[in-house]
């Protein structure tokens, strides 16, 4: 069987005229093997199928042509494809430019399998950012641990003391350092048997959040890890949240909002949870909300307090025009501001009522006001 198998698969250099110019050329003599194969029982998905790459340096279709006979052969045979990627810059300076560029390429293309050099760094980017744009490496995981290594190798020197995922804590921080949210909720779940609710919030998850955040400003921590973090984060205040039970709402309504072009609402939701807790009724209008919806819910509730949210420079702006709506048309709102972005002064500069430093602050100045 073998060696009728290997007589076939040797039909592009002896029976052929040579090898196909075309993909459809190519596809009839793979489609040509698939058929002897199946007379001894192999399937086409059985068999791996190599389209042949020739150098773009004597024929200027060669990677096309190669690319759709990747593309035919699956699409067709449902079949699996390897390349000997190289041979595409042949005769070339540089050859790893155009090998990487080849590969990403035939990557799309659908191709299964490579003999590549794996020592090659530009064909290791080519591979991880391929898997991460396709989608197949989750969070970006693989794609920035490699980037990561490529910059430590080559600056070791730029070094900064800004934290690492790789050196995160053990414990509560450790596991919303790493993302891990399932592990966040079973360990703030055993912290809260002995802990109280707010003492896990201020001392575990604000200051987990605030190493991350640091690392994401020096470029220690990326955007995918953030995410991951942030979701962990919520794993944990979530159990602190079932410890923190509504009182029932039938005190005085409060509106919270995070602000136009904000989508931060881990402290909002902080603040709405302890808020419940102490009795008020809590109308929460979300997160990225226009001045204009937080005035209308104002006027429509008839609320005398406003809770606003901003974490970032470029979201205070929008907070300072929700306060100059609500004081144009709804003069006796009093509004609380907060978010770690804002300070007294910035508080103070866009016309707050009060500034919040955290949700047991906003608390106290709710019953002040409201009680
Ligand atoms: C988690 C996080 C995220 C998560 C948010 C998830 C979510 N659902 O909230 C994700 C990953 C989605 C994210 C996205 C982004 N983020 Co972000 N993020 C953070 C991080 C690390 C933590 C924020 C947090 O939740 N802290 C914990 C909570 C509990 O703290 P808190 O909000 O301050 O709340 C407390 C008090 O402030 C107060 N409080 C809060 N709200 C309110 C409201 C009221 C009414 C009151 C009275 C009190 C109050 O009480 C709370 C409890 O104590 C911060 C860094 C940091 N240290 O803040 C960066 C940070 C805010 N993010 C930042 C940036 C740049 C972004 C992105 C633009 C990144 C990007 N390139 O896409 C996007 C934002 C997109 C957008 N349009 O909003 C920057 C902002 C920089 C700046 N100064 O402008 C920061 C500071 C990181 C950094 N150092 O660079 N982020």
């Amino acid at each position: 069987m073998a060696r009728s198998l290997a007589a076939s698969t040797s039909e592009f250099a002896h029976r052929q005229t040579g090898i196909p110019a075309t993909a459809e050329g190519r596809l009839a003599v793979a489609s040509r093997i698939a058929q002897r194969a199946a007379q001894y029982g192999i399937g086409a998905h059985d068999l791996i199928f190599d389209p042949l790459a020739l150098t773009i340096s004597a024929d200027a279709s060669a990677a096309r042509v190669a690319l759709e006979t990747i593309r035919l052969i699956r699409a067709r045979l449902g079949a699996p494809c390897s390349l000997g990627i190289s041979n595409i810059s042949f005769g070339l300076p540089n050859r790893d430019f155009v090998t990487s560029a080849f590969f990403t390429m035939a990557l799309s293309a659908g191709l299964a399998a490579a003999i590549m050099n794996p020592f090659s760094l530009e064909m290791q980017k080519a591979y991880r950012s391929y898997m991460a744009l396709a989608g197949l490496d989750e969070s970006c995981r693989d794609y920035i641990a490699f980037a990561q290594g490529v910059e430590a190798r080559s600056a070791p020197a730029a070094q900064t003391g800004a934290p690492r995922r790789s050196d995160a804590p053990d414990g509560l921080e450790g596991a919303i350092a790493k993302g891990l949210a399932a592990d966040a909720a079973r360990i703030a779940a055993a912290l809260l048997e002995t802990g109280d609710p707010l003492s896990l919030i201020n001392e575990h998850i604000v200051p987990a959040l605030d190493i991350m955040g640091r690392g994401f400003e020096e470029k220690t921590v990326f955007l995918p890890q953030l995410l991951m973090s942030a979701e962990a984060a919520k794993a944990a205040f979530e159990e602190a949240r079932k410890k923190l039970p509504s009182a029932g709402g039938a005190g005085p309504a409060v509106i919270l909002a995070t602000v136009k072009g904000d989508i931060h609402d881990i402290g909002k939701n902080i603040v709405k949870a302890l808020m419940e807790n102490y009795g008020f009724q809590v109308v929460d209008l979300g997160r990225d909300v226009p001045p204009e919806a937080v005035l209308e819910a104002a006027v429509r509730r008839n609320v005398l307090l406003v809770g606003l949210s901003a974490l970032m420079t470029t979201t205070v702006p929008a907070m300072a025009e929700t306060i100059r709506l609500l004081r144009e048309n709804k003069p006796d709102v009093r509004v609380v501001v907060g978010g770690a972005v804002l300070t007294q002064k910035y508080a103070d500069m866009i016309g707050a009522d009060h500034y919040a430093k955290n949700a047991m602050d906003t608390v106290r100045f709710a019953e002040k006001l409201l009680k």
